[in-house]
């Protein structure tokens, strides 16, 4: 019975992804749930991504974690609309959340929305909630074994942004090893190697979103 109500839950959460994602659709907005764990620079990249593209893309961000405005409060500082979802205890954003956030919001203004999920390896990966890709973000400090130990995750998303590649050599860690680790798990998954506080390697992510953008138009 506990298995039945696990997927009934999961049934219903897809249902409603799929009604958020047609608006998304139809709004002409590329959504990208970004996933990670707790500290991988989520809100970092945002910050950055928005600093640098916000002169030719419209970019609003709807922000979860358990508690505080703080992340939505450093979007804003950046210059993007945010809305911060606080879920209360809850370890994942799920797509009733996001379907609550989109009724407020004047979607066909936007080119990009992005969701910064619950910093967690595990609970994220099973909840859709209407994007159009699933971004993995993981840290040159988290170790190597993350791919192997949390494979959901890796397998759900389609790109990898390995951020803090500056630390890489004060951590002694070699970046073409996490390429490798990721390509067992999933050899499928695009990887781009960033640094959110230096800019490194940056540029080809924005060329990755400038596509997704552009997809959403024809
Ligand atoms: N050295 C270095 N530090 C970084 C980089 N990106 C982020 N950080 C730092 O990592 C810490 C966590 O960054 P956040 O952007 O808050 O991480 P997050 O994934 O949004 O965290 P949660 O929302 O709590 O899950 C901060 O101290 C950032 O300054 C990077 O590329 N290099
Ligand atoms: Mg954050």
């Amino acid at each position: 019975m506990k298995v039945k109500l696990s997927q009934d839950v999961l049934q219903a959460n897809e249902a409603i992804a799929e009604v958020n994602a047609a608006r998304l659709r139809e709004a002409g907005v590329f959504a990208v749930d970004m996933m990670s764990s707790p500290g991988s620079g989520k809100t970092t990249i945002l910050e950055r991504t928005i600093d640098d593209l916000s002169d030719r893309l419209e970019i609003a961000v709807i922000v979860g974690d358990v508690s505080t405005t703080r992340d939505a409060e450093r979007i804003e500082e950046a210059g993007a609309d945010a809305v911060q979802i606080n879920t209360g205890g809850a370890c994942h954003l799920d797509a009733n959340m996001i379907r609550d956030v989109l009724d407020d919001m004047e979607l066909a203004g936007y080119d990009v929305l992005f969701i910064e999920n619950i910093g967690n390896l595990v609970c994220p990966a099973g909840y859709v909630l209407g994007e159009a890709e699933r971004v993995m973000v993981l840290s040159t400090p988290e170790g190597t074994d993350k791919p192997a130990k949390y494979p959901a995750m890796f397998r759900t998303c389609s790109v990898a942004l390995l951020n803090k590649i500056d630390l890489s050599e004060a951590l002694g860690v070699d970046d073409q090893e996490f390429v490798e680790e990721i390509g067992m798990v999933n050899p499928h998954m695009k990887v781009m190697s960033v640094s959110a506080l230096t800019g490194e390697g940056m540029e080809e992510w924005y060329d990755w979103l400038q596509d997704g953008v552009n997809s959403m138009r024809k």
